[in-house]
C-alpha cells in the first residue's frame, strides 16, 4: 500500500458509483480515487474529472493494477459477485456495494474464497449501520434497556422511480436486503421461516410490486416484518421499531426539524436514499478507510452478505410457493465468530 494514502478504484459511475467516488475524493481522510470505472466511457470520464482520477472500462485490468491497493464495487447488482471474487483472488480489500451477490450459490462462493484466503478482505455497503439513527437505536439494545429483543418492524418506503416497474425479485434482492441485515444486526438473531404477500403494482403484471410485505420468525423465538413500498406517494422513509421485554424503541426520524405552524404540524422527509443516508455514506468511506490502513476491513462481512441472501432465497421461495419457508444456510465458519 502506498506511504502516503489508500488508492482506491471505484468500479461503477452510476448513482451510487459516483457518490462513493466523491465522498472518497471529497470527504474521506487517507484515501485518493486512483481510477474509476465504468463500461460507458462518458460518465467514467465525467466522474474521473471531478475526482482527479483516471478513467478506464476494463475492471479486470483495474484489479489487477499493482498501483490499486483497494477496490469500491459500485456497478450493477448482478455483476458483483465476479468483481468480488476478482478482488479477493488479488489479495485486495473490497468494499462491495449490497447485495453481495444476486444469488445464494454466488455468496457462497465469496464466503468460500475469503475463507481460501484466510483474511478479511470484504465489507458489504450495508451502510444502515454506521447510520446515526440506527447505531443510536443499536447503543440503545446494547445497554439492556430494552430487555431481550422480541420484535422488529422495519419500513423502507422508496418514491416510484420514473416509469421503471419493479418486480418483487429486485424488491427483495436489492432492497429489502438492507432490512433483512438490520434485523439480523439489532435482533441479534437469524431468520428461520418467511412468508412474502405483496400487492402488484401492475394488473396485468403479477410479478411487479408495488408493496411488500415479509413474515419471518426468528431462532430467538422473537418475530419481525418488513414493510416495503415502491411507490409511498411522499418520498423516501427507513425506519426501525423494537419492542422488547422491557420497553420499545424506533429510530429518530429525519434531522429536518418538526414545525408548527398556521394550525399545523409538519416535517420535512427526504426525497431519496442519497439524501436520507448522505452521513451514512460519509462514515461508512471513512470508516472502511481507516479500518484498512490499520490492518483489515470491519463492518459487515461477506458473511452478512451471504446471510442477508439467505433470508432473500427464502423469501423468493415464499414468493413463488404463497407458503412459509424455511432458510437453507451453511453453517457459520468459525472465521466469522
Ligand atoms: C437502493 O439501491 C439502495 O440501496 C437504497 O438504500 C434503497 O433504499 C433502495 O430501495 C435501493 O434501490
Amino acid at each position: 500500500m502506498s506511504a502516503n494514502s489508500l488508492q482506491v478504484a471505484v468500479i461503477g459511475t452510476g448513482a451510487i458509483g459516483s457518490l462513493h467516488a466523491t465522498n472518497l475524493a471529497l470527504h474521506t481522510k487517507g484515501a485518493r480515487v486512483s481510477a474509476v470505472m465504468d463500461i460507458d466511457r462518458e460518465r467514467a470520464d465525467a466522474v474521473a474529472q471531478a475526482c482527479g482520477a483516471r478513467a478506464v472500462t476494463d475492471a479486470a485490468d483495474l484489479i489487477a493494477d499493482p498501483a490499486v491497493d483497494a477496490i469500491l464495487i459500485a456497478s450493477p447488482d448482478a455483476s458483483h459477485a465476479e468483481l468480488c471474487l476478482a478482488a479477493i483472488a488479488a489479495g485486495k480489500p473490497v468494499l462491495c456495494e449490497k447485495p453481495l451477490a444476486t444469488s445464494l450459490a454466488d455468496a457462497e462462493r465469496i464466503v468460500n474464497a475469503e475463507l481460501a484466503a484466510g483474511e478479511r478482505l470484504v465489507r458489504v455497503g450495508f451502510m444502515r449501520q454506521v447510520d446515526p439513527a440506527h447505531s443510536d437505536l443499536q447503543a440503545l439494545l446494547a445497554s439492556g434497556q430494552l430487555g431481550a429483543p422480541l420484535r422488529f418492524r422495519g419500513t423502507h418506503f422508496n418514491p416510484r422511480r420514473g416509469d421503471t416497474i419493479i418486480r418483487i425479485e429486485g424488491a427483495i434482492v436489492n432492497s429489502l436486503i438492507h432490512d433483512m441485515h438490520s434485523l439480523r444486526w439489532l435482533m441479534s438473531a437469524e431468520v428461520q421461516n418467511a412468508l412474502v404477500q405483496w400487492l402488484p403494482d401492475r394488473a396485468d403484471m403479477p410479478r411487479s410490486a408495488r408493496f411488500a410485505l415479509a413474515h419471518l420468525t426468528l431462532d430467538n423465538g422473537g418475530l419481525a416484518t418488513l414493510e416495503w413500498s415502491g411507490d409511498s406517494g411522499y418520498g423516501y422513509e427507513v425506519g426501525v421499531e423494537i419492542v422488547g421485554e422491557l420497553g420499545t424503541a424506533q429510530t429518530h426520524s429525519h434531522s429536518s426539524p418538526t414545525i408548527r405552524r398556521g394550525g399545523g404540524l409538519s416535517q420535512a422527509v427526504s426525497p431519496d436514499w442519497q439524501d436520507r443516508f448522505a452521513e451514512a455514506y460519509r462514515i461508512e468511506t471513512q470508516d472502511w478507510v481507516d479500518s484498512i490502513r490499520q490492518g483489515a476491513p470491519t463492518g459487515p462481512s461477506a458473511w452478512d452478505g451471504y446471510m442477508s441472501l439467505v433470508i432473500a432465497d427464502a423469501c423468493l421461495r415464499s414468493a413463488d410457493s404463497g407458503l412459509p419457508e424455511l432458510t437453507r444456510a451453511i453453517d457459520r465458519p468459525a472465521f466469522y465468530a
